[in-house]
């Protein structure tokens, strides 16, 4: 069987003019996953669509398209050329699973859900000649998975080769995340046995891994027996979890330290408690957001903090407050969104019985526009004031506040090198997608996280007024 996986992509990563270094940093895990079912005798291709251009001369059996919102207009129409030219055509992922009426129009077989029990059952029904138009995902289990097809990535077209996941789901139900409309019907949280997550990151070849989950600590007993496990393998890693888990966790950040985490994303969200409540976000109500910040650089762990506008509580005063206080506590660096209600989602239905959704181009559903009607100031003001809190944040005189409230200049440089690498330099991270050998930035980007070769747990937040003696020393 020959079998083509495709992972499309929005407009703007296929610009021959000007590519963003972040739809250059992940493979295409899931249809890695998928293609780790198909037996040795099946010939597949996987092509990603962020890294380059695809072509369609092919004469698959069988083509996988995953969809999510912002590439499933474009998912669609590879499906229909497929569709007329003969092909059996699966399509599969986020999209999908929250709209499968509109998806099943461009599809043979639509797959609702995580794929490890539905596609399997495909592949048999499919090599049987009896293929369902539907299958949704019950099962939920990563329990004796097969490896990864990762010889299919072409490793040198990604800045961080090494993406994993070792969960699936999180153990929180915030209205406006994307993770109950895809996991319903079955589990919403659970973990690879960890002899198997350890199997998984033994295969891996360098140094360097970025964990994908959601939470990678949302079940603290196996996230201390993988930390415990990865512990002298030498890596160096980076992931998300959240802020109550920065907090609440004793010694699993620590122990997460020691086997190799250097820099956490984490769901801050928004500066406004009533907005935690309206939206759910119960871990983080009550808790404190800069002793979470001082814990994780104590540590000598960088923070992405997460931030999301637009929400009901918001005011055009948000942009300001946010941007200030994450360069006040000296954040590496920040992710903004404007709210963006993903269709299956309680937020979804919420603005919905309310009126407020304002269109369903899906396109525009990339967490940079407004596709609804905000409560607090008019959609060009929070437009705007995205836009402007990501200039404001990544200016220099801020990268150089923020590196400021560093204790040692080593602290200092790493974040220097960190904040402006990601976005001052973007001609050259496109010069490097260009010349289709990003991956040879990876020991640099390794560099900066171990602090220019010494990583030393410490404090990194300076005391108000005065310099340490290593400061001095450095
Ligand atoms: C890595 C990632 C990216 C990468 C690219 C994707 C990649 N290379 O895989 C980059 C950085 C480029 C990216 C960009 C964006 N992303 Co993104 N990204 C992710 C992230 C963190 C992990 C995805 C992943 O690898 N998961 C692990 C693998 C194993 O799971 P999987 O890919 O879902 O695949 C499984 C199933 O979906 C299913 N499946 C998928 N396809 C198919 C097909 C068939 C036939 C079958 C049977 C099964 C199946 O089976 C697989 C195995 O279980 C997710 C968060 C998340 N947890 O999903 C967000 C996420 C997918 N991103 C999201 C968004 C919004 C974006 C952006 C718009 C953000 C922005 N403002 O720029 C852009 C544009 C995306 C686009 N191309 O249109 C949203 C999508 C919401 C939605 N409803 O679609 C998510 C869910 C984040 C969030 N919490 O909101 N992203
Ligand atoms: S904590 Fe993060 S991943 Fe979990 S439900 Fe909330 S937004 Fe989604």
């Amino acid at each position: 069987m020959r079998v083509r996986m495709i992972l499309p992509a929005l407009t703007e990563a296929t610009s021959p003019l000007f590519r963003p270094i972040k739809y250059s940093l992940f493979p295409p895990l899931g249809l890695a996953t998928l293609a780790g079912y198909l037996d040795s005798a099946d010939e597949v291709v996987i092509s990603d669509e962020h890294v380059e251009p695809l072509t369609f001369h092919d004469e698959p059996d069988v083509v996988v398209i995953q969809a999510y919102i912002t590439s499933a207009r474009r998912a669609y129409q590879i499906a229909d050329g497929y569709r007329a030219r003969g092909a059996y055509v699966c399509l599969g992922g986020l999209h999908v699973t929250s709209l499968p009426a509109e998806a099943a129009e461009h599809a043979d077989s639509i797959f609702l859900g995580p794929g490890e029990d539905t596609w399997p059952q495909f592949l048999a029904d499919y090599r049987a000649g009896c293929p369902r138009p539907r299958y949704q995902s019950r099962h939920r289990s990563l329990a004796g998975l097969p490896p990864i097809r990762r010889d299919l990535i072409k490793r040198q077209l990604y800045l961080v080769p090494n993406s994993i996941v070792v969960s699936r789901g999180c153990p929180h139900v915030c209205d406006f995340c994307y993770k109950v409309a895809f996991f319903k019907g079955g589990k919403q949280f659970y973990t690879q046995a960890v002899d198997d997550a350890l199997a998984e990151i033994a295969r891996l070849p360098g140094r360097h891994l970025y964990f994908l989950d959601d939470h990678l600590l949302g079940n603290p007993r196996f996230a201390a027996a993988l930390f415990d496990g990865m512990t002298g393998m030498g890596r160096l890693w980076q992931a998300a979890g959240t802020v109550k888990s920065v907090l609440e966790q004793p010694q699993l950040l620590e122990q997460a330290v020691a086997s190799g985490l250097r820099s956490l994303f984490v769901g801050f969200e928004t500066v406004n408690t009533a907005n935690l409540h309206d939206q759910r976000k119960y871990q983080n109500i009550g808790r404190d957001y800069d002793a979470a910040i001082r814990r994780l650089h104590g540590l000598g762990v960088m923070v992405n903090a997460s931030f999301v506008f637009g929400m009901d509580h918001d005011g055009p005063d948000v942009f300001a407050r946010t941007a200030d206080w994450a360069i006040r506590q000296g954040v590496e660096t920040a992710t903004f969104h404007v709210l963006t209600p993903y269709p299956d989602t309680a937020l979804h239905a919420r603005m919905t019985a309310e009126g407020r959704i304002l269109h369903r181009d899906w396109d525009l559903y990339d967490t940079r526009h407004v596709v609804y009607r905000p409560a607090g100031m008019d959609a060009s003001t929070l437009e705007a004031g995205y836009w402007r809190a990501y200039r404001d944040f990544y200016r220099w005189g801020s990268i150089w506040a923020g590196a400021a409230t560093k204790h040692t200049i080593r602290g200092r440089l790493r974040h220097l090198a960190y904040a402006g690498g990601w976005k001052k330099f973007e001609p050259l991270w496109d010069l490097a997608i260009r010349s289709r050998r990003v991956v040879h930035a990876l020991p640099l980007l390794e560099t900066v996280l171990t602090g220019f070769g010494r990583h030393r747990p410490g404090p990194e937040t300076a005391r108000p007024g005065g310099q340490s003696p290593e400061d001095l020393a450095s």
